[in-house]
């Protein structure tokens, strides 16, 4: 039935979904835009990092089955995973991109064949596959639920454990008609071991948007209980630790803001669509969008009280132990922090990060007579720093987690004036 598919787009999910399928007997070209990606997978390397992604990607290419390409070919099933960022602006509402889904369905346009099937697995607004794919594909004279099967599958994987996430998670499938799902359940049968749930292409898209939604919205709602208990001088994390013990409460953790590419983006594309009615879809947002300057507020709080001239950002990813500083907080926080501190020395240190647009400084520099050490993201390598060490050569012995990340006690014991994120 699928002998062979087509992979548009080799990102975070594209890579994994490929490359699960290529091991699974199914012969797959992978197609990218960026010629380097293309030639990084072809050595049998990876561009990103995720755990077991590298030995996996390894065994898809040297079975034959995954090929990288810059250009589509025919195929029995083509996979959509490319970016669906927002469009960076400064109105309040974020305009969807759908620039490169559109250019992915153009790519595969002309190798189109009567029974194929196209999958959308990026996360879309609402309407997408009914109102952008189906007139694209119905433009090369194709009947969309006839001659071509038209589906969105949309992945909900954890980045840090996409590969265990992607074979054992539950998945919905949402048909332009039941034709459609049922031949996408069969596609996706090939690894996913998780139930499979059929439904229509648009309550998919909403399903898909409502998870990452219901997400953003608790943790708007733990990040506004961190700054109420901040106000009152008690912990949140000891009334967000034990709130939950309750059988049906489920408190999720502040911070410095939502970052990632999915859930400070999905909500978005509801509020974009619905902007009377998803009110607190949209005030959450701004909630977790203001978190960045909450936390750069405390901390000329802490200046006006001790002068800070150098301040050293540990971690600047969206979140802990993975790569990606895709709408990071911690970068805001740092544009924020120049913007308020004049002649304000900034350095980095994050073990995770090789992206070299940041200028990433060893331990040794990172520290070196500063002033604050900010902890912005929750990797584990920073559990095991020795604040005894750090401490020596730092100019002053202050410490401000953002995350809960750090047992402060060791710090407090080294002398370090300690700040924790919804205690203080
Ligand atoms: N965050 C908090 N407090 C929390 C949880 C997360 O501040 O309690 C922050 C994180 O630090 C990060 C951001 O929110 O900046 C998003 O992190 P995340 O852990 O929610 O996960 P993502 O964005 O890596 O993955 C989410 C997941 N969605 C859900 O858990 C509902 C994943 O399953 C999705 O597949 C993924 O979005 C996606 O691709 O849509």
């Amino acid at each position: 039935m699928f002998n062979k598919i087509c992979v548009m787009g080799l990102g975070y999910i594209g890579l994994p979904t490929s490359s699960l399928f290529a091991t699974n007997g199914i012969k797959v070209i992978g197609v990218d835009i960026n010629k380097h990606v293309v030639d990084t997978i072809n050595s049998g390397d990876i561009h990103i990092e995720e755990p077991g992604l590298k030995t996996l990607v390894s065994a898809a290419v040297k079975s034959g089955n995954l090929v990288a390409s810059l250009e589509p070919q025919e195929a029995d099933a083509f996979i959509i995973a490319v970016p669906t960022p927002f469009k960076h602006s400064d109105n309040v509402i974020k305009e969807a991109d759908m620039s490169y889904v559109e250019l992915a369905m153009k790519m595969i346009l002309p190798y189109l064949k009567k029974g194929n099937l196209v999958i959308l697995e990026s996360t879309s607004p609402i309407g997408t596959c009914e109102k952008l794919l189906k007139p694209i594909i119905e433009s090369a004279n194709f009947s969309v639920g006839e001659d071509i099967y038209l589906a969105h599958c949309p992945e909900r994987v954890l980045p840090g454990k996409i590969l265990k996430e992607a074979i054992s998670n539950a998945r919905i499938i949402g048909g332009i008609n039941e034709k459609s799902s049922k031949l996408a359940e069969k596609l996706y049968r090939t690894f996913v071991e998780g139930e499979i749930y059929l439904t229509n292409a648009t309550t998919a898209e909403m399903c898909k948007l409502m998870e990452n939604t219901y997400r953003d919205v608790n943790i708007a709602l733990a990040n506004e209980l961190a700054n109420i208990c901040s106000k009152i001088g008690i912990n949140a994390w000891e009334v967000i630790e034990y709130a939950n013990k309750h059988p049906r409460v489920n408190i999720h953790s502040p911070g410095p803001g939502v970052g990632g590419h999915c859930i400070s983006v999905d909500p978005w594309f509801i509020i974009e669509k619905f902007p009377n009615e998803a009110n607190i879809i949209k005030l959450c947002r701004i909630t977790n969008d203001n978190q960045p300057k909450n936390v750069v507020n405390f901390i000329k709080k802490i200046d006006q009280e001790i002068e800070i001239k150098k301040i050293t950002i540990m971690g600047i990813t969206y979140k802990g132990n993975v790569d990606d500083t895709r709408e990071s907080p911690a970068i805001e926080v740092i544009n924020l922090l120049k913007e308020n501190f004049d002649n304000i020395s900034i350095s980095i240190y994050d073990p995770h990060v090789k992206d070299k647009k940041f200028e990433i400084s060893n331990l040794e520099d990172a520290f070196k007579n500063s002033d604050l050490a900010l902890l912005l993201t929750n990797h584990n390598d920073f559990k095991y720093l020795s604040p005894d060490e750090i401490g020596k050569i730092m100019n002053k012995k202050i410490i401000y987690d953002t995350r809960n990340c750090l047992d402060l006690s060791k710090w407090e014991k080294a002398e370090f004036r300690t700040y924790l994120l919804g205690r203080d």
